[in-house]
Protein backbone atom coordinates (compact mmCIF):
# COMPACT_ATOMS: atom_id res chain seq x y z
CA UNK A 1 0.00 0.00 0.00
CA UNK A 2 1.37 3.30 -1.00
CA UNK A 3 0.15 7.25 -0.21
CA UNK A 4 -0.98 8.85 2.89
CA UNK A 5 -1.31 7.35 5.82
CA UNK A 6 -4.64 6.90 7.35
CA UNK A 7 -5.98 8.55 9.93
CA UNK A 8 -6.34 5.74 12.20
CA UNK A 9 -2.37 5.42 11.22
CA UNK A 10 -1.93 9.38 12.40
CA UNK A 11 -3.66 8.27 15.43
CA UNK A 12 -1.42 5.37 15.98
CA UNK A 13 1.63 7.15 15.32
CA UNK A 14 0.27 9.71 17.84
CA UNK A 15 -0.41 7.37 20.59
CA UNK A 16 2.95 5.26 19.69
CA UNK A 17 5.15 9.23 20.11
CA UNK A 18 3.08 9.38 23.16
CA UNK A 19 3.79 6.37 25.20
CA UNK A 20 7.15 5.79 24.30
CA UNK A 21 7.58 10.11 25.54
CA UNK A 22 5.47 9.25 28.68
CA UNK A 23 6.30 5.33 29.44
CA UNK A 24 3.13 3.75 30.56
CA UNK A 25 2.73 4.32 34.29
CA UNK A 26 4.14 7.63 33.96
CA UNK A 27 1.51 9.81 32.38
CA UNK A 28 -0.08 12.36 34.67
CA UNK A 29 -3.41 12.85 33.93
CA UNK A 30 -5.68 10.71 35.50
CA UNK A 31 -6.89 9.83 31.47
CA UNK A 32 -6.26 8.10 29.49
CA UNK A 33 -5.15 4.99 32.23
CA UNK A 34 -2.62 2.76 31.65
CA UNK A 35 -3.82 -0.13 31.07
CA UNK A 36 -2.94 -3.11 33.73
CA UNK A 37 -1.22 -6.46 32.74
CA UNK A 38 -4.10 -9.17 32.27
CA UNK A 39 -5.28 -11.21 35.89
CA UNK A 40 -3.04 -13.79 36.35
CA UNK A 41 -5.10 -16.98 37.39
CA UNK A 42 -8.60 -17.50 36.67
CA UNK A 43 -10.83 -15.35 35.03
CA UNK A 44 -14.91 -15.34 35.88
CA UNK A 45 -17.29 -13.13 33.60
CA UNK A 46 -20.06 -12.07 34.73
CA UNK A 47 -22.53 -9.73 32.72
CA UNK A 48 -25.66 -9.12 35.06
CA UNK A 49 -25.81 -7.75 38.98
CA UNK A 50 -27.02 -11.45 40.04
CA UNK A 51 -23.75 -13.01 38.58
CA UNK A 52 -21.78 -10.45 39.94
CA UNK A 53 -22.90 -11.10 43.19
CA UNK A 54 -22.53 -15.24 42.97
CA UNK A 55 -19.37 -14.44 41.63
CA UNK A 56 -18.43 -12.21 44.46
CA UNK A 57 -20.02 -14.67 47.30
CA UNK A 58 -18.21 -17.66 45.73
CA UNK A 59 -14.27 -15.81 45.27
CA UNK A 60 -11.65 -18.13 45.66
CA UNK A 61 -7.73 -17.40 45.56
CA UNK A 62 -5.99 -16.49 42.54
CA UNK A 63 -9.35 -15.34 40.71
CA UNK A 64 -10.69 -12.09 39.05
CA UNK A 65 -14.23 -11.36 38.51
CA UNK A 66 -14.31 -9.93 34.59
CA UNK A 67 -17.62 -7.61 34.18
CA UNK A 68 -19.21 -6.63 30.67
CA UNK A 69 -19.70 -3.49 29.90
CA UNK A 70 -23.40 -2.00 31.39
CA UNK A 71 -25.02 -0.24 34.12
CA UNK A 72 -25.44 -2.73 37.04
CA UNK A 73 -28.07 -1.24 39.97
CA UNK A 74 -26.92 -3.00 43.08
CA UNK A 75 -29.03 -4.62 45.63
CA UNK A 76 -26.62 -4.60 48.23
CA UNK A 77 -22.87 -3.91 49.11
CA UNK A 78 -20.07 -6.59 47.35
CA UNK A 79 -18.68 -7.96 50.15
CA UNK A 80 -15.12 -9.60 49.71
CA UNK A 81 -15.17 -11.69 53.01
CA UNK A 82 -12.54 -14.47 53.08
CA UNK A 83 -9.02 -15.77 53.38
CA UNK A 84 -7.98 -14.64 49.64
CA UNK A 85 -4.95 -13.82 47.98
CA UNK A 86 -4.84 -12.47 44.71
CA UNK A 87 -8.49 -11.59 44.30
CA UNK A 88 -9.71 -8.28 41.51
CA UNK A 89 -12.96 -6.74 40.26
CA UNK A 90 -12.80 -5.14 37.07
CA UNK A 91 -14.28 -3.95 34.10
CA UNK A 92 -13.56 -5.86 30.72
CA UNK A 93 -12.52 -2.47 29.24
CA UNK A 94 -9.94 -0.05 29.54
CA UNK A 95 -12.61 2.75 29.83
CA UNK A 96 -13.75 3.16 33.50
CA UNK A 97 -16.99 4.45 32.47
CA UNK A 98 -18.06 1.64 29.90
CA UNK A 99 -18.91 -0.59 33.96
CA UNK A 100 -20.85 1.38 36.10
CA UNK A 101 -22.19 -0.09 39.51
CA UNK A 102 -25.09 2.02 41.29
CA UNK A 103 -26.21 2.16 44.16
CA UNK A 104 -29.82 3.84 45.37
CA UNK A 105 -28.40 7.34 46.41
CA UNK A 106 -26.83 8.99 49.01
CA UNK A 107 -29.72 9.06 51.06
CA UNK A 108 -30.90 5.82 51.09
CA UNK A 109 -28.72 3.53 53.34
CA UNK A 110 -30.33 0.05 50.95
CA UNK A 111 -27.00 0.22 49.33
CA UNK A 112 -24.30 0.71 52.14
CA UNK A 113 -21.01 0.64 50.05
CA UNK A 114 -20.24 -0.28 46.87
CA UNK A 115 -17.31 -2.41 47.22
CA UNK A 116 -16.53 -3.79 51.14
CA UNK A 117 -13.16 -5.82 51.44
CA UNK A 118 -12.05 -7.52 54.66
CA UNK A 119 -11.29 -10.80 56.57
CA UNK A 120 -8.02 -11.72 55.40
CA UNK A 121 -7.53 -10.51 51.62
CA UNK A 122 -4.00 -10.54 50.64
CA UNK A 123 -3.64 -8.30 47.09
CA UNK A 124 -7.15 -7.49 45.87
CA UNK A 125 -7.13 -5.26 42.40
CA UNK A 126 -10.72 -3.20 41.87
CA UNK A 127 -9.97 -1.71 38.22
CA UNK A 128 -11.42 -0.37 35.31
CA UNK A 129 -15.25 0.30 36.81
CA UNK A 130 -17.25 3.40 38.02
CA UNK A 131 -19.00 3.03 41.63
CA UNK A 132 -21.70 6.00 41.71
CA UNK A 133 -24.10 7.26 44.34
CA UNK A 134 -23.77 4.21 47.24
CA UNK A 135 -25.02 5.82 51.51
CA UNK A 136 -21.47 5.23 52.90
CA UNK A 137 -18.50 4.39 51.05
CA UNK A 138 -17.68 3.14 47.25
CA UNK A 139 -14.87 1.10 48.49
CA UNK A 140 -14.16 0.36 51.80
CA UNK A 141 -11.15 -1.61 53.04
CA UNK A 142 -11.02 -3.50 56.24
CA UNK A 143 -7.98 -4.25 58.12
CA UNK A 144 -6.99 -7.91 57.37
CA UNK A 145 -6.79 -6.20 53.88
CA UNK A 146 -3.00 -5.87 52.28
CA UNK A 147 -1.87 -4.54 49.06
CA UNK A 148 -4.78 -3.12 47.59
CA UNK A 149 -4.26 -2.03 43.85
CA UNK A 150 -7.12 0.68 42.98
CA UNK A 151 -7.03 1.78 39.51
CA UNK A 152 -8.94 3.44 36.65
CA UNK A 153 -12.09 3.86 39.05
CA UNK A 154 -14.03 6.48 38.70
CA UNK A 155 -16.13 7.37 42.06
CA UNK A 156 -19.03 9.82 42.43
CA UNK A 157 -21.04 10.72 44.82
CA UNK A 158 -20.73 9.20 48.05
CA UNK A 159 -22.26 9.76 51.82
CA UNK A 160 -19.33 9.80 53.08
CA UNK A 161 -15.76 8.82 52.30
CA UNK A 162 -15.21 7.37 48.63
CA UNK A 163 -12.27 5.38 49.54
CA UNK A 164 -11.92 4.34 53.41
CA UNK A 165 -9.52 2.21 55.24
CA UNK A 166 -10.29 1.41 58.56
CA UNK A 167 -8.02 0.05 61.24
CA UNK A 168 -7.75 -2.77 63.80
CA UNK A 169 -8.20 -1.76 67.72
CA UNK A 170 -4.48 -2.84 67.92
CA UNK A 171 -2.41 -0.75 66.07
CA UNK A 172 -2.35 -1.82 62.94
CA UNK A 173 -4.45 -1.26 59.46
CA UNK A 174 -4.79 -1.46 55.69
CA UNK A 175 -0.46 -1.55 54.17
CA UNK A 176 0.96 -1.03 50.57
CA UNK A 177 -1.96 0.42 49.40
CA UNK A 178 -2.09 1.65 45.52
CA UNK A 179 -4.70 4.59 44.52
CA UNK A 180 -4.31 5.35 40.56
CA UNK A 181 -5.39 7.45 37.94
CA UNK A 182 -9.04 7.33 39.70
CA UNK A 183 -11.61 10.52 39.19
CA UNK A 184 -13.07 11.00 42.80
CA UNK A 185 -15.95 13.57 42.56
CA UNK A 186 -18.96 15.20 43.53
CA UNK A 187 -21.69 15.79 40.87
CA UNK A 188 -22.22 19.22 43.13
CA UNK A 189 -21.20 18.74 47.18
CA UNK A 190 -21.38 16.20 49.41
CA UNK A 191 -24.38 15.33 51.74
CA UNK A 192 -22.15 17.12 54.60
CA UNK A 193 -19.15 18.35 56.43
CA UNK A 194 -18.03 14.28 56.93
CA UNK A 195 -16.24 13.02 53.72
CA UNK A 196 -12.59 12.33 52.06
CA UNK A 197 -11.62 11.18 48.91
CA UNK A 198 -9.43 8.96 50.28
CA UNK A 199 -9.46 8.25 54.12
CA UNK A 200 -6.37 5.90 55.48
CA UNK A 201 -6.46 4.97 59.30
CA UNK A 202 -3.56 3.58 60.18
CA UNK A 203 -2.14 2.78 56.58
CA UNK A 204 1.85 2.25 56.18
CA UNK A 205 3.00 3.05 52.60
CA UNK A 206 0.35 3.92 50.81
CA UNK A 207 1.26 5.50 47.44
CA UNK A 208 -1.91 7.82 45.73
CA UNK A 209 -0.77 8.91 41.96
CA UNK A 210 -2.03 10.47 39.08
CA UNK A 211 -5.75 10.22 40.24
CA UNK A 212 -8.06 13.75 40.01
CA UNK A 213 -10.41 14.64 42.76
CA UNK A 214 -12.87 17.58 41.85
CA UNK A 215 -15.32 18.77 44.09
CA UNK A 216 -14.65 17.51 47.36
CA UNK A 217 -16.71 20.18 49.13
CA UNK A 218 -19.30 20.53 51.44
CA UNK A 219 -22.77 22.59 50.99
CA UNK A 220 -22.48 26.38 51.40
CA UNK A 221 -21.21 27.32 54.50
CA UNK A 222 -19.84 23.75 55.77
CA UNK A 223 -16.32 22.56 55.09
CA UNK A 224 -15.23 18.96 54.25
CA UNK A 225 -12.52 17.37 55.02
CA UNK A 226 -9.12 17.00 53.15
CA UNK A 227 -9.33 15.42 49.85
CA UNK A 228 -6.72 12.77 50.95
CA UNK A 229 -6.42 12.10 54.23
CA UNK A 230 -3.86 10.01 55.44
CA UNK A 231 -3.76 9.80 59.56
CA UNK A 232 -3.92 7.58 62.78
CA UNK A 233 -0.34 6.59 62.90
CA UNK A 234 -0.24 6.49 59.03
CA UNK A 235 3.28 6.21 57.53
CA UNK A 236 5.70 6.61 54.55
CA UNK A 237 2.82 7.76 52.42
CA UNK A 238 3.41 9.50 48.49
CA UNK A 239 1.16 11.85 47.15
CA UNK A 240 2.05 12.50 43.58
CA UNK A 241 1.02 13.74 40.19
CA UNK A 242 -2.57 14.27 41.60
CA UNK A 243 -4.74 17.19 40.11
CA UNK A 244 -7.25 18.87 42.24
CA UNK A 245 -10.18 21.13 40.80
CA UNK A 246 -12.54 22.96 43.64
CA UNK A 247 -11.77 21.00 46.69
CA UNK A 248 -11.74 22.57 49.80
CA UNK A 249 -8.94 20.98 51.04
CA UNK A 250 -6.88 18.65 49.74
CA UNK A 251 -3.86 16.66 50.98
CA UNK A 252 -3.56 16.41 54.78
CA UNK A 253 -0.57 14.21 56.14
CA UNK A 254 -2.02 13.91 59.67
CA UNK A 255 -4.81 16.13 61.11
CA UNK A 256 -4.56 16.36 64.95
CA UNK A 257 -1.90 15.84 67.69
CA UNK A 258 -1.99 12.49 69.28
CA UNK A 259 0.46 9.97 70.45
CA UNK A 260 1.59 8.08 68.37
CA UNK A 261 2.38 10.96 66.00
CA UNK A 262 -0.82 10.89 63.29
CA UNK A 263 1.39 10.61 59.95
CA UNK A 264 5.27 10.25 59.75
CA UNK A 265 7.47 10.45 56.71
CA UNK A 266 6.45 10.80 53.56
CA UNK A 267 5.97 13.03 50.15
CA UNK A 268 3.70 15.44 48.51
CA UNK A 269 4.75 16.42 44.99
CA UNK A 270 3.87 16.97 42.11
CA UNK A 271 0.88 17.76 42.33
CA UNK A 272 -1.87 20.72 40.93
CA UNK A 273 -4.10 22.44 43.42
CA UNK A 274 -7.03 24.60 41.85
CA UNK A 275 -9.81 26.67 43.28
CA UNK A 276 -11.98 28.75 41.99
CA UNK A 277 -12.76 32.26 43.92
CA UNK A 278 -16.47 30.93 44.93
CA UNK A 279 -14.73 27.35 46.76
CA UNK A 280 -14.30 28.45 50.73
CA UNK A 281 -11.54 26.57 52.17
CA UNK A 282 -8.62 25.92 54.65
CA UNK A 283 -4.74 25.08 53.69
CA UNK A 284 -4.00 22.99 50.59
CA UNK A 285 -1.71 20.92 51.86
CA UNK A 286 -1.17 19.91 55.29
CA UNK A 287 1.76 18.54 57.65
CA UNK A 288 0.34 18.06 61.08
CA UNK A 289 1.88 15.91 63.59
CA UNK A 290 3.80 14.30 60.64
CA UNK A 291 7.48 14.31 61.53
CA UNK A 292 10.29 14.55 58.26
CA UNK A 293 7.51 14.60 55.77
CA UNK A 294 8.56 16.52 52.70
CA UNK A 295 6.72 18.76 50.56
CA UNK A 296 8.16 19.15 46.99
CA UNK A 297 7.22 21.23 43.70
CA UNK A 298 3.57 21.39 44.31
CA UNK A 299 1.77 24.03 42.17
CA UNK A 300 -1.38 25.37 44.33
CA UNK A 301 -3.61 28.20 43.01
CA UNK A 302 -6.21 29.20 45.65
CA UNK A 303 -7.55 31.88 44.22
CA UNK A 304 -7.52 34.02 47.47
CA UNK A 305 -10.32 31.31 49.42
CA UNK A 306 -7.63 30.61 52.07
CA UNK A 307 -4.09 32.94 53.57
CA UNK A 308 -1.67 30.07 53.77
CA UNK A 309 -1.62 27.35 50.67
CA UNK A 310 0.53 25.14 52.54
CA UNK A 311 0.89 24.49 57.25
CA UNK A 312 3.01 22.83 59.12
CA UNK A 313 2.11 21.90 62.40
CA UNK A 314 2.55 20.91 66.29
CA UNK A 315 5.55 19.95 67.98
CA UNK A 316 6.36 16.63 66.37
CA UNK A 317 6.33 17.82 63.43
CA UNK A 318 9.87 18.40 62.77
CA UNK A 319 12.34 18.15 60.18
CA UNK A 320 9.72 19.13 57.87
CA UNK A 321 10.68 19.92 54.29
CA UNK A 322 9.05 22.13 52.29
CA UNK A 323 10.82 23.48 49.00
CA UNK A 324 10.07 24.36 45.32
CA UNK A 325 6.64 24.67 45.61
CA UNK A 326 4.60 27.50 43.72
CA UNK A 327 1.89 29.08 45.58
CA UNK A 328 -0.20 31.76 45.51
CA UNK A 329 -0.82 31.54 49.32
CA UNK A 330 1.76 31.60 51.82
CA UNK A 331 3.81 29.00 54.13
CA UNK A 332 2.69 28.69 57.48
CA UNK A 333 4.15 26.85 60.91
CA UNK A 334 1.75 26.14 63.46
CA UNK A 335 2.12 25.05 67.22
CA UNK A 336 5.90 24.94 67.39
CA UNK A 337 5.98 23.10 63.97
CA UNK A 338 9.61 23.13 62.72
CA UNK A 339 11.67 22.10 59.34
CA UNK A 340 13.40 23.80 56.00
CA UNK A 341 11.30 26.27 54.05
CA UNK A 342 13.66 27.23 50.88
CA UNK A 343 12.88 27.65 47.34
CA UNK A 344 9.36 28.17 47.02
CA UNK A 345 7.67 31.18 45.46
CA UNK A 346 4.36 32.77 47.18
CA UNK A 347 3.49 34.88 44.32
CA UNK A 348 1.71 32.31 41.25
CA UNK A 349 -1.19 33.65 39.24
CA UNK A 350 -3.57 32.93 36.98
CA UNK A 351 -2.18 33.91 33.48
CA UNK A 352 1.10 31.56 34.51
CA UNK A 353 -1.05 28.45 33.89
CA UNK A 354 -1.93 27.34 30.31
CA UNK A 355 -5.63 26.30 31.76
CA UNK A 356 -5.88 26.50 35.38
CA UNK A 357 -9.62 26.51 35.70
CA UNK A 358 -9.33 22.62 33.93
CA UNK A 359 -6.59 22.02 36.16
CA UNK A 360 -3.76 22.40 33.79
CA UNK A 361 -0.91 24.16 36.02
CA UNK A 362 1.71 23.55 33.67
CA UNK A 363 3.43 26.60 32.95
CA UNK A 364 3.26 29.02 29.91
CA UNK A 365 6.72 29.95 28.54
CA UNK A 366 6.10 33.51 29.80
CA UNK A 367 6.30 32.59 33.67
CA UNK A 368 9.09 33.51 34.37
CA UNK A 369 8.96 33.95 38.08
CA UNK A 370 9.14 30.33 38.05
CA UNK A 371 10.96 29.02 34.92
CA UNK A 372 14.18 28.30 35.75
CA UNK A 373 14.91 29.24 38.82
CA UNK A 374 15.64 26.36 41.33
CA UNK A 375 18.11 23.32 41.31
CA UNK A 376 16.96 19.84 40.94
CA UNK A 377 15.95 18.41 44.01
CA UNK A 378 16.50 14.84 45.83
CA UNK A 379 13.18 12.73 45.23
CA UNK A 380 11.88 14.91 42.93
CA UNK A 381 13.69 14.54 39.44
CA UNK A 382 10.71 14.49 36.79
CA UNK A 383 7.48 16.57 37.01
CA UNK A 384 3.86 16.31 37.15
CA UNK A 385 3.42 14.96 33.52
CA UNK A 386 6.96 12.89 33.82
CA UNK A 387 9.35 15.40 31.77
CA UNK A 388 12.59 15.13 33.20
CA UNK A 389 14.32 18.03 35.90
CA UNK A 390 16.30 20.39 34.33
CA UNK A 391 14.73 21.36 31.04
CA UNK A 392 16.82 24.53 30.36
CA UNK A 393 19.34 25.62 32.64
CA UNK A 394 17.51 25.35 35.94
CA UNK A 395 14.52 23.36 37.68
CA UNK A 396 11.18 25.29 37.79
CA UNK A 397 9.09 25.95 40.72
CA UNK A 398 6.31 24.08 41.26
CA UNK A 399 5.00 20.84 39.65
CA UNK A 400 5.42 21.35 35.66
CA UNK A 401 8.77 21.62 34.75
CA UNK A 402 8.56 23.98 31.34
CA UNK A 403 8.91 21.66 28.35
CA UNK A 404 11.65 23.16 25.66
CA UNK A 405 10.95 20.18 22.88
CA UNK A 406 8.86 20.91 20.16
CA UNK A 407 6.94 17.63 20.43
CA UNK A 408 2.90 18.36 21.59
CA UNK A 409 2.01 18.04 24.76
CA UNK A 410 0.29 14.50 25.95
CA UNK A 411 -3.39 15.04 25.70
CA UNK A 412 -5.48 15.93 28.61
CA UNK A 413 -8.39 14.93 28.94
CA UNK A 414 -9.58 16.03 32.52
CA UNK A 415 -12.79 17.25 31.33
CA UNK A 416 -14.62 13.77 31.14
CA UNK A 417 -17.55 12.23 32.29
CA UNK A 418 -19.29 14.37 35.32
CA UNK A 419 -17.96 17.81 34.07
CA1 LIG B 1 13.62 24.62 33.58
CA1 LIG C 1 6.23 19.63 31.96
Amino acid sequence: MSGKPSSVDFFGLALAAWLSFAGPLQAAPARPAPPLPAPSGTIVNVSTESQLRAAVSSLTSNRTIVMAPGTYHLLDALYVNGTFTNVGIRGATGNSDDVVLVGSGVANASVPFGIWVGGNVQGITIANLTIRDVFYHPIILNAGTQSPLLHNVHLINAGQQFIKSNPNPTGGGVDNGIVEYAIIEYDTTSRDDYTNGVDVHTGRNWIIRHNLFRNIRAPQGQLAGPAILMWNASSGTIAEGNTFINCQREIAFGLIERTPNDHTGGMVRNNFVYRAASIAGDAAIGVFDSPNTQVLHNTVLMSGTYGSAIEYRFVNATGVLITNNLLDGAILARDGASGVVAGNVTSASPAMFLDPAAGDLRLKATASAAIDRVAVVANCQTDWEGDSRPQGPAADVGADEYRLSAAPPPPLNLRIAGS
